[in-house]
């Protein structure tokens, strides 16, 4: 994107809307690059969130009263929004869950433990998140099946040659990540939806690192289920989202069981109510609910071509400028329409817990770790890495800083 769409995008008016951003820690203003683990949250999602406790605040689905009713039209219209946000057919295919992780133990839980068996074979990537590769490898040593990882090459992309050979009419679901969280590889996740398809198998991916950064339409995908959480998307914790299709949905057997999602229950047995609610027992995440649905407002405000836009920008700034330093080495493609918002990297000589350790010393928030990849990181042949990641309120100016902090961690450590 030109500098002068960049500018577009008023990012000083953006960071207004952050009070967080403006606190400083010994007098130095906070710079937080550790988006991919949470975002920050404008006022308007918090605003109207307590909104919401002061004025609506009730139980859903069961009160005749006008406050539950109140609060009933809220979450089920917080439905609607993410529907059409992410291009569904509609509240039926989209279930409220905690977050990615319980989105992907759904589905293990639900379909996996009823549909694997022996000679099964479940594909993931080698670089999923442990929310998917965790969960997807114990339910397969459970049901028998085979559990298979398509190559990560030598640029950090999938080896899609591999995907072709690994993904057969044994495979029965494909789980692949939308974008990595280490890597910042972009997937081509309607071409591996496809090769599901191709061979009757179902395919699931984890949009955590998508869906808050870059436009997503499931529909184009057409996977069969797509996960993502609010609190990578300016949204509240405690709420994230399973998109299904619905006919796929419909086969399912609930994954928890109790309240507020069955049609007929008897001293014998139950029968389970409508989509989505049959997923969703128990009080659910209302007021999370309701700042999820704030935060799509927002994000749609602005628009999700130009946060992608600012974010390659960033990431590829934050790319070359590590790269000019010469004893950084950095994981994944180089910045381009292919990576996302993030940089992993290690400076030479340096543990990626000192040098995060440095660089919040200068209030540079950064991760440091393995960051939920373990099994990517043997691969790597490192332990850990630091990792900048990148939102809508980020400047190359907090880019420089990270960049800066890098002479002490050398000064000190190497
Ligand atoms: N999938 C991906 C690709 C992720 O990056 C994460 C969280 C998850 C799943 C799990 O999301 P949750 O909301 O259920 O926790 N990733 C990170 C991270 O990179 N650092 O902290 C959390």
């Amino acid at each position: 994107m030109s500098q002068q769409n960049l500018e577009s995008l008023d990012v000083e008016a953006i960071r207004e809307e952050f009070p967080i951003l403006e606190r400083e820690f010994d007098g130095q203003q906070v710079v937080y690059l550790d988006n991919a683990a949470t975002t920050q949250t404008p006022d308007v999602v918090v605003d109207a969130m307590s909104d919401y406790y002061r004025e609506s605040n009730a139980n859903v689905h069961r009160g005749i009263h006008h406050l539950s009713q109140a609060a009933s039209i809220a979450y089920e219209e917080a439905h609607d929004r993410v529907a059409d946000f992410i291009g569904a057919d509609g509240r039926k295919e989209v279930i409220f869950t905690k977050n990615t992780t319980e989105s992907e133990n759904l589905v293990a839980y639900s379909w996996g433990l009823n549909e694997l068996g022996p000679g099964d074979r479940v594909v993931l990537t080698e670089m999923e998140h442990h929310a998917s590769l965790v969960t997807w490898q114990q339910v397969a040593h459970r049901a028998g099946a085979d559990v298979e990882y398509i190559r990560v090459d030598d640029t950090g992309r999938l080896d899609m040659n591999h995907a072709r050979e690994l993904i057969d009419d044994d495979t029965a679901i494909v789980s692949a990540v939308h974008v990595s969280n280490t890597l910042g590889t972009v997937n081509p996740v309607t071409e591996l939806t496809e090769l599901a398809h191709e061979h009757d198998a179902l395919s699931f991916i984890d949009g955590a690192q998508a869906v808050p950064n870059r436009p997503v339409d499931v529909g184009e995908i057409d996977a069969d289920f797509y996960a993502f959480s609010g609190h990578k998307m300016a949204g509240p914790t405690g709420i994230g989202v399973l998109y299904g299709k619905q006919a796929v949905l419909e086969e399912l057997e609930p994954y928890l069981y109790g309240g507020g999602m069955i049609r007929k229950v008897t001293f014998e047995d139950s029968t389970w109510g409508e989509l989505p609610w049959k997923f969703e027992p128990g009080t659910p995440p209302i007021a999370e609910a309701v700042g999820l649905h704030a935060a799509v407002d927002w994000l749609e405000e602005i628009g999700m071509d130009r946060i992608e836009a600012h974010e390659q920008e960033l990431a590829a700034y934050a790319y070359d400028r590590l790269t000019a330093e010469g004893d950084v080495e950095i994981y994944g493609p180089e910045g381009g329409p292919d990576r996302g918002g993030l940089v992993s990297f290690n400076l030479e000589g340096v543990h990626s817990h000192d040098l995060a350790s440095i660089m919040n010393d200068h209030t540079v928030a950064v991760r440091a770790g393995d960051h939920c990849t373990q099994p990517l990181h043997d691969k790597l042949g490192v332990p850990a890495s630091t990792r900048a990641s990148f939102y809508v309120y980020n400047t190359r100016e907090e880019v420089d800083k990270l960049v800066a902090a890098l002479e002490d961690a050398r000064t000190l450590f190497a």
